[in-house]
């Protein structure tokens, strides 16, 4: 490794996808992309990659009036939904932290980086990149790599710089995991996007998450805690769908082999979703809740930029 970090390393990227992945050679990074269109505000409910197009199935919108004496989440909805009037007295929201904006805000500091192509995927907080230094890769560089890096960072939301602008709903305000040493991963991350990258998927067992978008869009795809596995799993192979020995439809098999797909590759090789599965897209302002056990894949559709929190509830019980 060391050998191939003196010769190639130039850039911060390149160093951060060096302590990503440090088996891989740089070009391991690079490759195509399939196409997509964005969702748009006057197309705002459909988004488009390679031939499959994903449509807003509805998932309700409810206003966060609806929770707001209710400090320990108890009443909150046991499917996912989007949650408005969240964010509309945030600093952040009506001045938006967008790349640029933050880039202002936090002209040096390092920011956790992770994201990429599947045999990235085990990474948490192993790169690290200053915004200046992201914004330029979002700009020129990004579009030649597979999957794109993405600003995945859990410290920084409770810095001077950034606490003030924003307030947590008292509803989410009481995590039964709070200074708890078995929490898995801690609970607040700013996330900043680059158009194309995004979370693999995954769920979380024991914790509801609520995510607020501040800029860009993204589409989300959510599974019941119960989905058959070999569904997330989409290990369709290149041509399956020409496959006559495949019994089932393209949508699905049973091996594991590619549940490290990236988010691009797993929206980009998904064919129907199955009954339960709802589509998410998700505008500046609105906040996905998702209650403990769901399944997500979560794509950055434009440069995004929010903040994501996992916290666990007095509802949960084991
Ligand atoms: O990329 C995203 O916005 C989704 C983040 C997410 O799934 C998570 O923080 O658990």
């Amino acid at each position: 490794m060391a050998a191939i970090a003196s010769a190639q390393v130039q850039t911060a990227i390149e160093k951060a996808k060096l302590n990503i992945s440090s088996n891989q050679p740089l070009s391991a990074w690079l490759g195509s992309r399939p196409s997509f269109s964005k969702p748009t505000r006057s197309n705002p409910n459909q988004f488009t990659i390679g031939d499959q197009t994903f449509c807003d199935t509805s998932c309700p919108r409810l206003p966060i009036e609806n929770y707001i004496d209710d400090v320990h989440g108890d009443s909150l909805p046991t499917h996912p939904a989007v949650l408005t009037n969240v964010c509309t007295e945030w600093g952040c929201f009506t001045n938006p932290w967008t790349i640029s904006t933050l880039s202002s805000l936090l002209p040096s500091t390092p920011l956790s980086l992770d994201g990429g192509p599947g045999f990235a995927r085990g990474s948490i907080c192993f790169g690290s990149v200053t915004l200046s230094e992201y914004s330029d890769y979002c700009k020129h560089f990004s579009v030649s790599d597979s999957a794109p890096l993405y600003v995945f960072d859990h410290r920084i939301l409770s810095s001077p710089e950034l606490s003030s602008s924003f307030s947590i709903p008292p509803c989410f305000s009481n995590d039964v995991l709070a200074n708890d040493p078995r929490r898995a991963l801690p609970p607040a991350w700013l996330l900043v996007g680059a158009e194309g990258s995004g979370t693999p998927i995954h769920d979380h067992p024991t914790t509801v998450a609520w995510n607020a978008l501040l800029s860009g869009c993204k589409v989300w795809i959510t599974f019941p805690p119960d989905i058959d596995e070999s569904f997330l799993l989409l290990n369709i192979g290149e041509d399956s769908s020409d496959d006559e020995s495949s019994t089932n439809s393209s949508t699905h098999s049973d091996s594991s082999d590619d549940f490290d797909l990236s988010a691009i590759e797993w929206f980009s090789k998904c064919r129907d979703l199955p009954k339960g599965a709802q589509t998410i897209i998700q505008w500046p302002g609105e906040v996905v809740f998702l209650p403990e056990g769901w399944w997500h894949v979560v794509l950055n559709a434009q440069e995004s930029v929010a903040m994501s929190y996992s916290i666990q509830l007095r509802r949960f019980k084991e």
